[in-house]
């Protein structure tokens, strides 16, 4: 099997600082014990469950996002898809869930790198998603497929009619497409389309479905319509989560353990730059995800406050419940004072303007700041992980209404064992009313 987890690119050897050198120490060697480790809970996955008697057919789930859509909401729509294959599993085949490469992202600016085609493994533990469900790099279903084809294309929409009688019930029909499809058949009859920056790759067969419901309500469809080896779900965040925070939820919630190598990095910025270490700070981590089992308020945190402040489209808006940067340097201050915290973590997207103005007005902030080498390793993907890391070490946080990026860090708190009050808090806007704060969701294992 090919792990693209392994791959670095050479220009990046040629011209490393010492970070860099001990970041690529440990990737490599963490890259080796991820390759063999990936394999064996692979096969694993695959000859103990099967009976040979009943022999299940192999089958591939693959699935894509509506492109504006952003790292963190992909990450949910993960879940949902994960707990598809759970269905599958238990009432059919051998279904194996195939990981979308990540890339072209609306929000990854930086230019001069490359970020098309990313493996899940530069940015995830793959071998704690396996423990979860059976997953394999789109590289590896190609290679085990035989070739760039994917059987059938179902593009997901909602109904044309919209709910009739105002009544909601789960359905999901086949239909003529509503939008323009966004595949063409080429000369030879197969589909050609986004399929993550791999031009070679083509569909055999595109159809519409009209989807409203929870995730499981393609299990049927899946299972008894279609044959097909490999089917992929286009815009699948149209199906809603089968249990929001239930325990097949958090279960795959756990299991997204960020890759080592970025793990490594936020830790070591966290004991430079703001004397946090595990066992000073209560939030020693285990590997294994399924050993997690921080008692609620058993963590201390990192001291510091963490802030998550989210800029660009967010102020664009002039939304109501996000602050000016004013207000939110005014909140930063008073939180220092309440918690007797001297030092604050700023994890942001302002933009260069917004960043200068928030210097001028929050001088001592400590903010990870990767150099350009830094940058062509882990990507902008990989700089938000561990800027997400190190908000979720610290011992008290304060994130942005409704974003995302905000609320995988709540998950990630959860899932230390920080007291919920020290979690679920947000800037308000500065003249927002009533500033309703972020709900806590418990982790049910
Ligand atoms: N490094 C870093 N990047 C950030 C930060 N905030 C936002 N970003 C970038 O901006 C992207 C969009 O922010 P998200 O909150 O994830 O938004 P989303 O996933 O598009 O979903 P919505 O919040 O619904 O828009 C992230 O995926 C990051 O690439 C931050 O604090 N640090
Ligand atoms: C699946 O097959 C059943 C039975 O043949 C049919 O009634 C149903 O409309 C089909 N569903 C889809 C989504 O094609
Ligand atoms: C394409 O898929 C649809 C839905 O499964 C099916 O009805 C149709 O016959 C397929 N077309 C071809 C050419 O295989
Ligand atoms: C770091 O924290 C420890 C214990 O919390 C404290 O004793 C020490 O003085 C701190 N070091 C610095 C440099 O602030």
């Amino acid at each position: 099997m090919a792990h693209r987890a392994v791959h670095i690119p050479v220009v990046c050897i040629a011209s490393i600082d010492s970070f860099t050198a001990l970041f690529l120490s440990i990737f490599i060697a963490f890259a080796a014990f991820e390759t063999v480790n990936a394999d064996n809970v692979f096969s694993a996955s695959h000859t103990a469950t099967v009976p040979i008697s009943a022999a299940r057919d192999l089958r591939y789930l693959l699935y894509d996002v509506n492109p504006p859509e952003g790292f963190n909401l992909r990450r949910d729509v993960y879940i949902r898809m994960a707990s598809l294959v759970k269905t599958l599993r238990k009432e059919g085949d051998d279904w194996v869930l195939v990981l979308p490469p990540w890339g072209r992202l609306y929000h990854w600016q930086s230019s001069n790198i490359h970020q098309m085609r990313i493996p899940w493994g530069e940015f995830f533990s793959i071998t704690s998603l396996q423990v979860n469900v059976p997953v394999v790099e789109f590289e590896e279903f190609i290679a085990e497929n035989g070739g760039p084809f994917i059987d059938q294309v179902l593009v997901l929409q909602n109904y044309a009619e919209g709910w009739t009688d105002g009544k909601w019930e789960e359905k999901v029909d086949e239909r003529p497409c509503i939008d323009k499809l966004m595949y063409s058949k080429d000369k030879q009859g197969y589909y050609r389309g986004w399929f993550w920056g791999y031009e070679e790759t083509r569909a055999r067969n595109v159809t519409c479905i009209s989807a409203q419901g929870h995730a499981s309500i393609m299990s049927p469809v899946l299972q008894k319509n279609i044959t097909a080896t490999s089917v992929m779900l286009d815009r699948a965040e149209t199906l809603l989560h089968d249990h929001y925070a239930g325990k097949d939820y958090w279960d795959t919630r756990r299991s997204m353990v960020f890759a080592k190598h970025l793990r490594v990095i936020g830790d070591d910025f966290r004991a430079k730059y703001l004397n946090s270490s595990d066992d000073r700070d209560f939030t020693i981590y285990s590997e294994d995800w399924t050993r997690m089992k921080a008692k609620l308020g058993s963590a201390k945190g990192g001291p510091y406050l963490g802030v998550h402040l989210r800029r660009k489209d967010f102020i664009w808006g002039h939304r109501e419940d996000v602050p000016s940067l004013k207000g939110a340097v005014k909140k930063i201050r008073s939180l220092m004072k309440k918690h007797k915290l001297e030092k604050v973590f700023v994890a942001t997207d302002a933009d260069e303007e917004e960043s200068k103005e928030l210097r001028r007005l929050l001088p001592d902030m400590v903010r990870f700041e990767p150099s350009t080498e830094d940058l062509e390793l882990f990507k902008d993907g990989g700089v938000a992980i561990i800027d997400q890391w190190i908000c979720a070490h610290a011992r008290y946080f304060i994130g942005t209404s409704v974003s995302t990026f905000s609320f995988r860090i709540h998950e990630e708190r959860e899932i230390l064992g920080f007291d919920p009050k020290a979690t679920y808090n947000r800037f308000c806007g500065d003249n927002e009313k009533e500033c309703e704060q972020p709900t806590h969701w418990k982790i049910v294992y």
